[in-house]
């Protein structure tokens, strides 16, 4: 059986690599989410998932993040938790229960805790420094650019599917503030028999069209993963200039159940894929005329975006 694995943005090509050796190996898809997601988790250097990630208006570092088994449709989120090492692997526990599978704020810490979960202070002298230094400056409230969400995708040996995501969410956020990601439908989705995807951008606009689900439904109807995935971003985004008069950043990547990606957005997006057939490779998704442009970037280091 084949297996293949996408993830969002320049910082998780680490990640990735890692999640593709395990799939390679034979390994289970959650593991392969788990692992590739907390490479980045752990990484001070990137600023919107877990250590080193920005601070709410508080300056407290509070994160999202969630876990889907495509197998079963179980779930499992937190949201606005604080002072852990790992959302992913808080959320992925919660997903073997049938109830009490979305936990906020001081519910989630608790669980964590009692449960074992590792703790830890996710704010560096780094994130302080940039809280301290934007807090008198103006406050419109924008998704921090180039650093987002890291979102996993995967199809395992075994044809299971998963997905996973964590975030800091928006940078001097209002304290409690929760965006898409670990909201199942908007911010991820996986059903093994059609195929996973997930959101990263700002989350008020991706709820406003429930985007990762919507993109597995253009699939459900026939669209190849490439058009479900742009005419999901596309048509929200369209949706969201007639009523609003803007949409703001949004991207979304995608499997179906074979292994092919699809991906789309409103900005410029770097992603990351690897399959049984092609190593891990960046690449660069641009949108244009509500299509979605995507070349291979083949020095890393010259992309601009994180
Ligand atoms: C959120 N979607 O909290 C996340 C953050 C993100 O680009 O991905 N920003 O809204």
């Amino acid at each position: 059986m084949t297996w293949a694995v996408i993830s969002t943005w320049k910082m998780s090509w680490k990640g990735c690599t890692l999640a593709a050796d395990l799939l390679r190996q034979g390994l289970r898809g959650s593991e392969a989410v788990i692992r590739g997601i907390q490479d980045v988790e752990d990484n001070p250097e990137f600023r919107s998932v877990g250590y080193g990630g920005l601070p709410d208006e508080e300056g407290r570092v509070l994160l999202d993040g969630a876990f889907m088994n495509g197998d079963s449709l179980h779930f499992g989120a937190v949201a606005a938790m604080e002072g852990f090492r790992s959302p992913i692997a808080v959320a992925h526990s919660l997903a073997k229960y049938d109830f009490n599978n979305f936990l906020a704020g001081k519910g989630a810490e608790k669980y964590a805790a009692e449960n074992g979960f590792e703790r830890r202070n996710n704010l560096t002298e780094e994130s302080r420094a940039i809280y301290e230094k934007k807090r008198g400056e103006s406050q419109s409230l924008s998704a921090y650019d180039g650093h987002d969400t890291v979102c996993f995708a995967v199809l395992d040996q075994m044809g299971s599917m998963y997905t996973g995501v964590s975030t800091s969410g928006l940078f001097l956020k209002k304290c409690g503030r929760v965006g898409d990601s670990p909201v199942a439908g908007s911010g991820f989705y996986a059903d093994s028999r059609l195929g996973a995807a997930c959101a990263t951008g700002v989350g008020e606009e991706i709820m406003k069209g429930v985007l990762s689900y919507n993109a597995l439904r253009n699939l459900k109807a026939g669209m190849s993963p490439q058009e479900a995935a742009e005419t999901a971003v596309s048509e929200l985004s369209e949706t969201l200039i007639q009523r609003n008069g803007k949409a703001r950043s949004m991207s979304l990547i995608l499997l179906d159940n074979r292994g092919n990606f699809g991906v789309g957005t409103n900005i410029r997006f770097p992603f990351v894929y690897a399959a049984e057939t092609s190593s891990s490779t960046l690449y660069l998704a641009e949108a244009e005329n509500g299509r979605c442009r995507i070349t291979p970037v083949e020095d890393k280091d010259s992309l601009d975006i994180d």
